[in-house]
Parts: structure tokens; sequence; C-alpha cells
């Protein structure tokens, strides 16, 4: 039997009203709201898991792509105060933090020279002291060193904050950033956009209109950008709708967003620990709808820090075709947060064999998604003994 043939005979199974759904869906047409709620209130885990499938096979077949990546987090000091961040420590308590100078933030980049390495990954608190001169410096410096290493820096929250304190409109300030180095931006501090939410988790930081004139000013100035949401927590299937819906409606003005990236909420040491975490069940769900409303999104990716690299592999048989990346990282923000992944990083061995164990085809990208390199057929022997690959 086809793969169609057989999400077909999953479609008869379900409610008359879940069957047109899915005829829509393989049909290649749009679903509205109300159709995206149902997907979430009465869709079960294997009709779901059954289309996300098909699309993401029509898609990008049994490709899974990663990249090879280093975070930089500037700071975790914050003036802002979102109730879900384990991370951040308050300018009053700043000495708790840490406040990494230009050089260590270049001794950072340097430490990687001769390897592998396409991209670094810059986000971190919002630092009342670490403006956009600073940063404009600090990506020149690292263009200077490197040229050829994108630069995905920056959350629309900590572009906000720099912009308004340089009296900037969000065009110069993007403009000025774009000239001094910066790439494109990863798609951090959207949460839930819906007002309802965002004024009980993060209320004092950058609204839904703000995050999404950034990226559309991003997308002007022909940068690319991600997405993200942070489920899992107080927020109603409505609220993922709404948000998913106005990201949708970005990109179809812009085409400026590469991928979409569920955050799950993480419960541990923040103002929100009463809140459980989403069930496994509940994830793959999201990830499943996720793949199927946002139909003009290219890519949905899974965090495999936040996720566990166990429930990442779940992942890509629900709608997921990106893994991130090797991650390299002294990173916190997740395992702060109650991640399984203290150490997130993993060696391009292990993500390529993580892929490979649920049967499907590891492919290094960049950040915009040309193809470096396919592992279909490496032997991991090889990965492990050959310096260009690690
Ligand atoms: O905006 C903070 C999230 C985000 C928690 O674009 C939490 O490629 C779960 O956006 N539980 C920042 N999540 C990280 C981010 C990101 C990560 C990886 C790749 C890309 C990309 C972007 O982290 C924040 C917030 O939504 N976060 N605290 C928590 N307790
Ligand atoms: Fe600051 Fe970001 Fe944490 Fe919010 S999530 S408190 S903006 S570091």
């Amino acid at each position: 039997m086809s793969t169609i043939t057989q999400v077909e005979a999953i479609l008869k199974t379900t409610s008359k009203e879940l069957e047109q759904i899915g005829e829509k869906i393989l049909a290649e047409q749009r679903i509205t709201p109300e159709e995206g709620l149902l997907l979430f209130e009465k869709g079960t885990l294997s009709y779901l898991g059954a289309l996300a499938n098909q699309v993401r096979e029509r898609r990008h077949g049994n490709k899974t792509y990663f990249n090879r990546n280093f975070h930089i987090e500037p700071t975790n000091v914050c003036v802002f105060t979102c109730h879900f961040c384990s991370y951040s420590r308050v300018y009053a308590h700043r000495d708790e933090g840490w406040e990494l100078s230009q050089q260590q933030m270049l001794d950072i980049v340097k430490s990687y020279d001769g390897k592998p390495v396409t991209e670094v990954h810059i986000v971190g608190g919002v630092h009342p002291k670490m403006n956009m001169e600073f940063f404009v410096e600090v990506l020149k410096k690292i263009k200077a060193h490197r040229p050829d290493l994108h630069i995905k820096g920056f959350t629309a929250v900590e572009l906000d904050y720099m912009f308004r304190k340089a009296k900037l409109t969000i065009e110069e300030g993007m403009h000025r950033l774009h000239e001094a180095g910066l790439d494109s931006m990863p798609g951090g501090g959207a949460e839930i956009f819906h007002p309802d939410v965002r004024q009980v988790i993060c209320a004092d930081k950058v609204d839904a209109d703000g995050w999404l004139k950034i990226h559309e000013a991003a997308h002007r100035e022909g940068m690319h950008t991600n997405a993200t949401m942070l489920y899992g927590h107080i927020e109603t299937y409505a609220h993922r709708i709404d948000h998913m819906q106005r990201l949708r409606d970005l990109q179809d003005r812009t085409g400026g967003f590469n991928t979409f990236i569920p955050l799950k909420f993480r419960n541990k040491d923040n103002d929100m620990s009463h809140v459980s975490e989403s069930s496994i069940v509940e994830d793959m769900k999201l990830y499943a709808v996720a793949r199927l409303y946002m139909d003009n999104f290219p890519h949905l990716k899974a965090y495999w820090p936040m996720l566990g690299r166990q429930n990442a592999q779940l992942t890509l048989s629900f709608g997921v075709n990106d893994l991130d990346g090797t991650i390299d990282d002294t990173t916190k923000i997740y395992s702060m947060a109650g991640s399984e992944e203290q150490t997130p990083s993993l060696s391009t061995a292990q993500l390529v064999s993580l892929i490979r164990q649920v049967g499907r085809e590891p492919v290094e990208r960049d950040t915009l998604y040309n193809e470096i390199k396919n592992y279909k057929d490496v032997d991991l022997n090889t990965i492990n003994s050959d310096p260009s690959l690690n």
C-alpha cells in the first residue's frame, strides 16, 4: 500500500469532520483556524502523526537536517522578568550572573579556528549596558576574524531594547547590524503572542506586534529569521492557533521565515515551577499540528537540548525535519530550566546516528538550508576519525 493510501485508510477510522480536514491536507489545501483547533481537540496521535508525516515526506522525503554550530551567550543579566525564565538574573543581582567582554566573545570564536562549524548563535539576556555600539563592534570583530562564519544573533526582545535605547527606528537598527555582519536572526522571544497569556508570563518585554515588526524589518532587509512558540504551560489550544496564525500571515507577506521551532516549557527553578510540563503525547500532537498548520514554513525544528534526545528522535515521525545542530555549547538556558540535557553538545557522529536510528537520512546544512553533506552512507567510524568532520 502506498503511504498516501495508508493515510487515507487512517482517515476513514476518524469522524467525518476529521476525515474532511485530512483530505484537504492531502490535497495540499490550507486549513482554517477552526480546523486547526479541531485537530488539537479531536485529532488522535495516530491520525495527526500519519498526516504530519505525509506532509513532511512530501516536502523533504527522509532528509533530516542539522548544522554544526556553537552558541555564545553574552550575558544572563536581564532587565526583564519573564516568569518562565530560569536563567536570567536581574541587574541588581548581576554578581550572580555573567557578562562577557568583547574579547571573551572573540576568544570563544577563536577556539573554533580550524573546526568545521558554519554558524555561531548569539543570544542572551537584555543587559542595560551592552548596547548597540557594543554589539556592532562584536559583530565586526567576529566577521574580521572569520568572514565565512554565519552569525545568527539576537532575539527580537534584545533588538527592541537595543534599538529603542539607541533611538533608532527598527529599519535603521536592523540595517546597521546587517552591515556590521549580522546574517540572520533566531526565533526566540515569541513565547505566546496572545495578550491574555503574554501579560501573565512576560508582561514587560516586547509585545506580539513589536516582535512581528522586527522580524518583518529583518525580512525586508533581506535577512532570514526563525520563529518559536513556548508551549505547554498556561496557554490553551486557541492561543497556540492564534500564535501560529500571526506567523503564517507574516510569512505570506514576506516569505522570510526559515523554520518554526516549538519550545517545550520546562519548569525547574523558575516562577512557574508549579505549572506541570506537557506529556510526550501532547508534545508529539503539537509538533504534528504545527506541521499541518504552518504550510508556508519550509522547515519544522525540534530543539533537542530541551526535549531530550529520545523525544527529539520521536518528533521525526511527527512532522519534524530538522534537529538544530551539534550545538557545542556553554548554553545554560535549558539545563537551568530542567532539561535532561546537562551538557548540550553532540558530536557529528552522535547526531548522525541518532537520526539514522529512526530510519531517516542525516543531511548537514548551513543556516540557510543549503546542503553541505549527505551522511546517508557515510561510515560512523570514518566520521569519528576524519578531522574535517569533527
Ligand atoms: O524565547 C526560556 C525559551 C527561548 C524556558 O532560532 C524556555 O534557531 C522552555 O529561541 N522552558 C530562547 N523554554 C531560545 C531560542 C532558540 C533556541 C534554539 C534555536 C533557536 C533558533 C532559537 O528559550 C526564549 C524562551 O521561549 N525559554 N525559558 C523554559 N523554562
Ligand atoms: Fe530575559 Fe529572555 Fe529570560 Fe525573558 S526569557 S527574562 S527576556 S533572558
